[in-house]
């Protein structure tokens, strides 16, 4: 255990470097021996974790204010510690910062939207929405100053075009995302899973290979001096986890 200016570095970091393809290598190991965290500094950790966790809040409304692009950058790289099927890592993440870009990409999803709100989703959908005071506009797409989207790379593709099977896909890129979301909120950014349907657009718009298939689109910035948010009632710990 090290100490760097107060941040206790409990293990060695995973290396990261140009991944190439670990199909077939064979079963490599390295130690893996953090030192044990005293009972009484978890109890605290975890206890400030849960109430800054509960601080977030999904924001519709941002500020068109600029982010410290390295916090993104880093959150980003965080989700990318994620773990994830057969180690595949099976995720790209497109940083949109331009403008032009960005509002390109909110008037593909308005139109989508449009087609959603407008009888695509259903009465019982709609209902669902209500309390969340959602509608097909979306300045959200265009005030925020970065939009993350992600992408699942459902297979992968080499260079060569050879192709290989990618697994639990959907559940890697989920994880990845809650790691994000909780790394941008952490370092003091809100932002939003919008999710337009169908997504298809975001792969064209983006310029993206066909192995990937877009995930969410996610605004990152700070909420606008007005940001209102939903009035909302998270489940209690008793509802939502069963003890044996
Ligand atoms: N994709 C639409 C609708 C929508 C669906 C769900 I489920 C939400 O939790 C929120 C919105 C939209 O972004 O408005």
């Amino acid at each position: 255990m090290i100490s760097l200016s107060g941040i206790r570095l409990w293990v060695m970091p995973t290396p990261t470097r140009n991944w190439t393809p670990t199909h077939g290598d064979p079963y490599r190991t390295v130690p893996y021996r953090p030192a044990r965290m005293p009972a009484a500094e978890s109890l605290a950790r975890a206890a400030e974790l849960r109430a800054r966790m509960d601080e977030r809040r999904t924001v519709r409304q941002f500020s068109t204010d600029a982010v410290p692009e390295q916090v993104v950058k880093d959150a980003i790289a965080c989700a990318a510690t994620a773990p994830s099927g057969a180690h595949q890592q099976p995720w790209t993440f497109v940083l949109v910062k331009d403008a032009e870009v960005r509002r390109r990409i909110r008037r593909a999803a308005e139109e989508e939207e449009h087609r959603s709100y407008a009888g695509r989703l259903g009465e019982e959908w709609l209902a669902a929405l209500r309390p969340l005071g959602t509608d097909e506009v979306k300045p959200h797409l265009t005030d925020a100053p970065a939009l993350i989207v992600v992408f699942q790379q459902r297979y992968w593709l080499g260079p060569d075009g050879a192709k290989r099977k990618h697994y639990y896909v959907d559940e890697s890129v989920g994880i990845a995302v809650g790691m994000l979301l909780s790394a941008l909120h952490l370092s003091g950014l809100a932002a939003l899973v919008h999710t337009p349907s169908p997504m298809r657009f975001l792969g064209e718009v983006l310029g993206r290979p066909v192995n990937e298939k877009a995930f969410a689109v996610i605004p990152v910035g700070y909420p606008a001096a007005d940001c209102e948010v939903p009035d909302l009632v998270r489940k209690s710990l008793d509802q939502v986890m069963v003890e044996l």
